[in-house]
């Protein structure tokens, strides 16, 4: 039987199809890691009380990662937003100067009002100042 196979199948061939498969299998393995990881990344600066841009559209079911830069290298700021009475708010503090990734996962399509929490006692919050913004998720 073992002669068979190898009558059928010279050892050349498999050789050569085994090198001919192997770029596809890698090929294919990366395409589907391109497929899997349609991550958007959108980068939303924090900084004068001001979030920008203002307005970001997504689409619902696509990945996000909110990229939250602060740009004013001491003033810390936020990022608030609620979703849904369901889900707990989203509450992300920026210290002045850093970067943080934030992961939006599933947003139902909808208009979603999202701010900045900091305020200094006696002082008009961050909000008030202006810093607040519109996440607009349109259907998939
Ligand atoms: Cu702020």
């Amino acid at each position: 039987m073992k002669n068979l196979y190898c009558h059928i199948f010279p050892k050349a061939i498999i050789t050569r199809l085994l090198f001919t498969l192997l770029p596809v299998f890698i090929l294919s393995g990366n395409w589907l890691y391109a497929a899997e990881d349609d991550t958007r990344v959108v980068e939303i600066k924090l900084g004068g009380y001001r979030f920008i841009p203002q307005e970001i559209q997504l689409i619902s079911g696509q990945p996000t990662v909110l990229r939250l830069v602060n740009t004013d290298s001491v003033t810390p700021h936020n990022f608030t937003m609620k979703v849904s009475d369901a889900t707990p708010e989203i509450d992300v503090d920026v210290p002045g100067g850093e970067s943080i990734d934030v992961q939006l996962t599933s947003l139902p399509a909808g208009r979603y009002t999202f701010y900045c929490g900091n305020k200094l006692l006696f002082m008009k919050s961050h909000r008030e100042k202006g810093m607040e913004g519109t996440l607009i998720v349109t259907p998939e």
